[in-house]
């Protein structure tokens, strides 16, 4: 059994939304979390060591991270055609589609955003390197890895339909995440993410 350690409007609901993807069956287990506003509290049912989310049980085994999380679910769905199985040609791209976007697109773009490259010329460039790549990747084909989508994109572009500005003005990022917000299985995943009525954290 999948349990989804889950905060509604958090990085969670990306993987609500690859879970839709790859037509999984899945519990969700809605846990309040700590908001940048100063509302919310940690909570005791959730297992993440640092009380964050995602994190995802699978039967006894708990796993973080949102990429890692991505990469164990795609693995355990390999005909879904959102990852890219041991074998792939394309699962060395994948593997470092993942890596990049944790260690690379995401810091770089939270520095950026809260105004740290600024100040910081070596932050500065790792943001300006980060968005000359995957601008201009996405303005070369339609999805990160090439013609076809992987669970790489939702993470990418979760953080986009939630925050355009991460990256610059580009109108193959414009098009690219129109692609992906009009996908059925993100409509399915909102319905989840704002389920519990009332629900407070
Ligand atoms: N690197 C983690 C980051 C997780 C994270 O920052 N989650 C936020 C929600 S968007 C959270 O749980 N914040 C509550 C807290 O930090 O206490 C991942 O990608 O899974």
């Amino acid at each position: 059994m999948l349990t989804l350690i889950h905060a509604p409007m958090s990085r969670s609901g990306r993987m609500v939304w690859l879970l839709e993807e790859l037509g999984a069956e899945y519990d969700v287990r809605y846990v309040s979390i700590r908001r940048r506003d100063g509302s919310g509290a940690p909570d005791d049912n959730n297992p993440h060591p640092h009380k964050q989310v995602p994190a995802l049980l699978h039967d006894k085994a708990l796993i973080t991270e949102s990429a890692a999380i991505t990469l164990y679910l795609t693995d355990l769905f390999p005909k879904s055609g959102m990852g890219r199985p041991q074998g792939h040609a394309e699962r060395g791209a994948y593997l470092s589609g993942l890596a990049y976007y944790a260690g690379v697109i995401e810091p770089m773009g939270t520095a950026f955003v809260s105004g740290m490259t600024q100040s910081n010329p070596n932050l500065e460039k790792g943001y300006r390197d980060m968005c000359q790549h995957v601008t201009s990747t996405l303005e070369r084909q339609p999805f990160l890895l090439g013609d076809r989508i992987s669970a790489v994109d939702l993470l990418l572009g979760g953080a986009l339909s939630w925050m355009r500005r991460v990256l610059p003005e580009s109108a193959g990022v414009d098009r690219y995440l129109q692609t992906l917000t009009a996908r059925p299985a993100l409509a399915r995943a909102r319905e989840v993410d704002s389920k519990p009525d009332g629900f407070h954290d």
